[in-house]
């Protein structure tokens, strides 16, 4: 087959100065930063479904993207071909790791036993790409909500006999991540949810996915597979209202149903901003509960209200997702993969290079200015400040667990208590932009 990128040789660091778009000018992959060169922080995978599978049409318009290596068939010969372009394009833009759905690889057949058969066939010529070119699967999923059976969702479907498919093709897909290699699985449950409450019985269904989810964890003990189980939160489109809503919801149903700890999340940017949240927002909820699994790298354009996964190209949003990403002591399982799709006008091949090279530039940025961040020191010793009363007796007291409404009263009763510090918000965003504009991250 000739050469699906034959414009590109492979995209090298060359630094800030340089002027060739096909080049990095911030990631240096073997280069240290704290302690760790940037690919094993920052630890970058393309998605399948994106980079080889979206043709780029919209709800009003055509596909767009030239595709000279795909004849556009389910032929077994056409999937292998995509493989292969893929395997080239991770080569050539210096991408370690890649994610795909049991269907954005192999097509759904007759029967789940033909689609499986289908599905072996081409893991079979993943496994050989992978093996010669040393790339690596970060995570695998099932499409459950691309065909008609899961237009009422899959582990929330009213009809049992939906949800038994479901089950069944979430065995076989953890099954090839497997096989593969894979360091986690991802549930997104696109289709989780409803479109009115007159159909749909709620606590009903989120009892259903639980059970599904459970029997997951069975069944990755089963098949010893030692990857991590993520939920990936959205809360809405395509459905009206999605039951993983956002990292404190997924949160909640993981301790109601007793599977916390055994799935972590996976948090994607443009699914916090559907939410109303900042991404950092989102991290930093996972984190603290010790669920922060893994990232879907991409971003929104606030003022549209779609899921319009543009490539991350916002080296300050980078940013701070690479300080939750350090102060969490970095991905073990996770990893940060390019959920990211061109703009429809953006239809030429080159185009995958240019997203996704700006995509790890921005975070190659933010990994250094997030180090520079900690090494300065002064945005948290402000935040460390701000809660030293805490850390007196009586914090200590009412932290602990020790304290009683009588006791606090007494501290109080015959003070003037006045204003807490400033928070200061100016001086710190202003002492931000000078350690991540001013300084080193920039060189
Ligand atoms: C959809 C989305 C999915 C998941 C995997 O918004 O993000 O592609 O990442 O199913
Ligand atoms: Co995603």
């Amino acid at each position: 087959m000739p050469a699906a990128f034959p414009f590109v040789e492979r995209v090298r660091f060359e630094g800030p100065e340089s002027r060739n778009p096909f080049s990095f000018r911030h990631y240096d992959p073997d280069a240290v930063v704290d302690g760790k060169p940037m690919r094993d922080h920052l630890r970058f995978a393309a998605c399948y479904w994106h980079t080889m599978r979206n043709g780029l049409g919209d709800p009003f318009g055509m596909p767009t993207a030239l595709m000279p290596w795909d004849d556009g068939t389910d032929a077994l010969s056409n999937c292998l071909h995509r493989a292969d372009a893929f395997f080239e394009f991770l080569e050539k833009c210096s991408i370690d790791r890649f994610c795909f759905h049991d269907r954005d690889i192999a097509p759904e057949m007759g029967t789940l036993r033909e689609s499986n058969a289908m599905l072996d066939r081409v893991a079979e010529h993943f496994a050989q790409r992978m093996q010669a070119s040393g790339k690596k699967l970060l995570w695998g999923t099932a499409c459950l909500f691309a065909h008609p059976r899961y237009m009422a969702g899959a582990g929330t479907s009213p009809d049992v006999r939906v949800f038994a498919h479901a089950c069944a093709q979430v065995k076989h897909a953890m099954e090839v991540t497997h096989r593969l290699g894979g360091d986690g699985y991802v549930f997104w449950g696109g289709r989780e949810g409803y479109s009115s409450l007159l159909n749909r019985d709620m606590p009903r269904d989120l009892g259903h996915m639980a059970r599904l989810l459970q029997m997951a964890v069975d069944w990755k003990s089963e098949l010893g597979f030692r990857g991590a189980l993520f939920i990936e939160p959205k809360p809405r489109e395509p459905s009206v209202h999605q039951y993983d809503f956002d990292s404190a919801t997924v949160l909640g149903f993981l301790r109601e149903h007793g599977l916390i700890g055994k799935v972590t999340l996976n948090i994607e940017t443009n699914h916090a901003t559907l939410a109303a949240h900042d991404m950092e927002h989102e991290l930093r909820v996972a984190a603290a509960a010790g669920a922060l699994g893994s990232i879907d790298a991409n971003m929104g354009t606030p003022n549209c209200g779609w899921d319009t996964d543009q490539y991350p190209t916002d080296y300050a949003l980078a940013t701070r997702v690479m300080e939750v990403v350090l102060a969490t002591g970095g991905f073990t399982n996770g990893g940060l993969n390019f959920d990211a799709k061109r703009r429809r006008e953006s239809w030429r091949p080159e185009d995958l290079f240019h997203g996704h090279i700006a995509g790890m530039d921005a975070f190659a940025f933010g990994l250094k200015a997030a180090a520079a961040l900690r090494a300065d020191g002064r945005i948290s010793a402000a935040l460390r400040a701000r809660y030293s009363s805490w850390d007196g007796d009586l914090g200590r007291r009412i932290e602990q667990g020790g304290a009683s409404f009588n006791e606090l009263e007494r501290a109080v009763i015959d003070e003037q208590v006045g204003p807490p510090a400033s928070g200061a918000q100016e001086r710190l965003e202003d002492t931000w932009n000078a350690v991540v504009w001013d300084g080193r991250a920039r060189r």
